[in-house]
């Protein structure tokens, strides 16, 4: 699959202007064996991730002290979107729409539920407890009172006093732990050590995957090196199917973990058929199914068994993800008494 763009445009689009570029190659059924042919191509060809033997300590340091009691259960929420290099020494990128805030707010309100929280995000994105933050916190919130001293705003006071709080009480007290990424062959790497170092607490994990993946990349052997010339008046950029890892990581990586997936379409009519579709052929627990420009007033959780609309109480200036995750973690509870029976 080609992809023409000019060679000085900043190559930074959405999903979905990518997705009309590669309409033409979706929906090509892959068997699974060679699913796994191609997922091992993915991994034996990316670039090994910066220090993965420091991750994967962290996971399991973070597991074990999660691991008691053992009710405990861990949620691993993916947040912000991946980017797809254009080059190896990277200037360009293809990336995917997402701000965190999904990501980040569910974060929260998991850690509420009493949830042990994986946050796995892109660097720069939307951060747990800091909703009530201005743009550019540092900036915005702080203000010199001499040359040497600075103090918080009045107006900020209170939000940056429990922004910073909270933050400190979940990860100082074990409960959170952050680990960021760029690209997507660093967060399909992270997310599989995750997934395999939570195998070890079984169905108690479940998988929230918020983050907004890329579907095409260019695979790393195939990049070039440096950063493309401009001079011809077409850039022609091979972008091949990112292997689906979401069947992966039902199948192979963490069978018996809870794992709710999202589709996002920006047509409505669409939207409940695709996500359907995504239950089935991924095997998840539920999809959470939203459109783009209401995302944060409504979403529609799709399972088996029914479609529950969810939307945010206007009444309380609530977020909608307060009633999502409240409903997610009554269905995660159900589902691991539900296997505690078949064991
Ligand atoms: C989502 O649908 C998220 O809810 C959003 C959140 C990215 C819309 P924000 O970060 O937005 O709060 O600004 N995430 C998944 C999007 C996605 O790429 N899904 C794939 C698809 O739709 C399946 S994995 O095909």
């Amino acid at each position: 699959m080609v992809a023409r763009l000019t060679p000085d445009q900043k190559v930074a689009c959405s999903i979905h202007e990518i997705l009309i570029l590669m309409d033409a190659a979706k929906g090509l059924e892959v068997p699974g064996e060679t699913l796994e042919a191609e997922a091992k191509a993915f991994f034996d060809s990316a670039p090994p991730l910066q220090n993965s033997d420091g991750i994967t300590q962290q996971l399991d340091q973070f597991i074990q002290r999660n691991s008691s009691p053992s009710t405990r259960r861990i949620v691993c929420v993916t947040s912000g979107g991946t980017t797809a290099p254009l080059e190896q020494r990277c200037v360009r990128y293809v990336d995917n729409f997402s701000s965190g805030h999904r990501g980040a707010t569910s974060t929260e309100y998991f850690l509420k539920a009493g949830y042990a929280v994986i946050f796995l995000y892109r660097k720069r994105s939307f951060q747990p407890f800091c909703r009530s933050l201005p743009d550019d916190p540092l900036l915005e919130c702080f203000k010199p009172t001499d040359e040497s001293n600075i103090q918080v705003c009045e107006a900020y006071s209170e939000a940056v006093k429990r922004a910073v709080v909270d933050h400190h009480n979940a990860v100082a007290g074990g409960l959170l732990l952050k680990l960021p990424f760029n690209t997507i062959f660093e967060y399909l790497q992270m997310l599989q050590i995750i997934a395999m170092s939570m195998r070890c607490i079984g169905p108690r994990a479940m998988f929230y995957l918020a983050a907004a993946v890329s579907d095409y990349y260019v695979p790393w052997k195939e990049m070039v090196e440096h950063k493309i010339q401009s001079g011809s008046h077409l850039l022609d950029v091979k972008l091949i199917q990112v292997p689906k890892m979401l069947s992966m990581l039902r199948k192979d990586w963490a069978p018996l973990a809870f794992c709710i997936s999202f589709k996002l379409e920006t047509d409505s009519n669409i939207l409940l058929n695709k996500a359907g579709a995504a239950l089935e052929k991924y095997k998840m627990d539920a999809v959470v199914a939203n459109e783009l420009s209401s995302r944060k007033e409504q979403v529609v959780v799709v399972t088996s068994a029914e479609k529950v609309t969810v939307q945010r109480d206007k009444n309380r200036s609530d977020n909608v993800e307060n009633p999502l995750i409240k409903l997610l973690s009554e269905k995660h509870a159900i589902y691991i008494e539900h296997s505690g029976r078949c064991v």
